[in-house]
């Protein structure tokens, strides 16, 4: 039972619109009131009613050392006590630039803001500066945060509520963005045909995560890198999620895929807020007091939250930390897969490394069209009784699940005895 929950939600919707600060954890979507959470311990969610849950939502991503990680509170602990903001540098924002561009080479100067949003929105604001053009050319599906010009057919909350786009962004601030299909070689060819010198970038996540995990199909990537350098457009890789997620270079790391500029956020912050943009020397020196392109934030590079970040890089460039994602991420994958063979079900499921996504369809998962023939209903169905056997997985079917350095194989394998008890009672 989840007495309390509810009650924090009723006075919650007399305060704040739909008494969440974010559409998607309002769990609309598998037609469920939120939760309220008290703690987070580890692998494991505790509501404000005692109920434990293991976690595969870890805030959206950020948590990839799980809930309170020892190192992450000291470091948030010495931060504060010293206080908590100075509107002036201080000595660990230098540190946190300098230990991205050590795992990320491609970023040569870096940029420290408060969000994922404020990241993507500063790296075509940029963009468009530096190639002195308009256009913005992303892919249904993807997700770049809530800014003006990206909000047009996107991911995350926007696909789980159905809206192609959001009321109040005059057609004037979308005109320019160019919406494609993702993976589609030919639908890119044909907008770089008829508009390549107008086109100051493409944004993309490397491995979309906000319609669901999709994988880029071979050579998507290189052949985005390839066009834009032809009519010289920027490409701008929105690693927010896959960023520190899929290994400590990224997607681009993955994928040997070198853009022009990155996004960050989540990992970065470990649990706080931190985002960033980074990219060539040539380009970043475009953005003030360096160069003409405005940029600025209150609480950029924070160093209490800039602190829970080097506390949490600092544990992910150990060696074994991926290693041990990718044997926990597997055992599941594989888990699920037996499951799915034993019930002779056909979901699809989409993973790279500790992100991943069941898709309750049978086709498969490539594009943002495929993930809309997923069951919803189907889903919103499992959410409810995976969350019953205390598993909290992402209320949304467009949404990717994630396993932290705190997660055992002993998660795991109950995770993998709840999937089959509930698909099983479902079918
Ligand atoms: P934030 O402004 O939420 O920090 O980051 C925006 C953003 C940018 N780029 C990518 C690839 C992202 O995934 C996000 C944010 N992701 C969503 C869910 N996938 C955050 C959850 C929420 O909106 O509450």
């Amino acid at each position: 039972m989840r007495i309390r929950s509810k009650l924090f939600y009723e006075r919650a919707l007399k305060s704040i619109p739909g008494g969440v600060n974010s559409p998607v954890r309002a769990c609309k979507a598998v037609k469920s009131d939120p939760i309220f959470f008290e703690r987070g311990e580890g692998p494991y969610l505790i509501d404000v009613d005692g109920n434990r849950y293991i976690d595969y939502v870890c805030s959206w991503g950020p948590l990839i050392l799980g809930h309170s990680h020892p190192e992450v509170i000291a470091n948030v602990y010495f931060a504060i006590k010293k206080g908590t903001s100075f509107g002036a540098p201080t000595w660990q924002e230098v540190e946190l630039a300098e230990l991205i561009k050590s795992c990320i080479p491609s970023i040569e100067k870096i940029r420290l803001v408060n969000s994922g949003t404020e990241a993507t929105m500063s790296a075509i604001r940029l963009a468009r500066a530096y190639t002195k053009r308009k256009k913005i050319v992303k892919f249904e599906g993807c997700y770049h945060g809530h800014v003006d010009s990206l909000l047009v057919k996107a991911g995350s909350g926007l696909i789980t509520f159905g809206i192609p786009s959001s009321p109040g962004i005059p057609e004037e601030l979308t005109i320019h963005t160019l919406n494609l299909p993702f993976n589609d070689f030919s639908a890119i060819e044909k907008i770089f045909k008829e508009y390549g010198k107008e086109i100051a970038a493409i944004i993309v996540e490397p491995v979309p995560g906000n319609m669901g995990v999709v994988l880029p199909k071979d050579g998507f990537l290189e052949f985005l890198r390839e066009i834009t350098i032809k009519y010289e457009a920027l490409l701008i890789f929105d690693e927010v999620i896959t960023g520190f997620r899929i290994g400590l270079s990224g997607a681009q790391g993955k994928y040997g895929i070198i853009p022009d500029l990155t996004c960050l956020g989540k990992i970065i912050g470990g649990g706080l807020p931190v985002g960033a943009y980074g990219g060539k020397e040539e380009i970043m020196n475009f953005i003030a007091p360096e160069g003409p392109v405005y940029q600025a934030g209150t609480l950029s590079g924070n160093p209490v939250a800039v602190s829970a970040g080097l506390a949490t890089l600092k544990e992910l460039i150990k060696p074994g930390t991926y290693e041990k994602l990718e044997s926990l991420s597997k055992r599941l994958e594989e888990g699920i897969k037996e499951v799915l063979k034993k019930l002779k079900l056909s979901y699809q499921l989409n993973r790279v490394a500790s992100m991943f996504t069941l898709f309750f369809t049978e086709k498969e998962v490539i594009d943002f069209q495929s993930v809309l023939s997923s069951d919803t209903q189907k889903f919103a169905i499992f959410w409810q009784k995976m969350l019953d056997k205390g598993i909290y997985i992402p209320p949304s079917q467009f949404e990717a699940w994630f396993i932290s350095l705190a997660h055992e194989e002993e998660e795991i394998d109950k995770t993998i005895v709840a999937i089959y008890d509930v698909l099983k009672e479902m079918h």
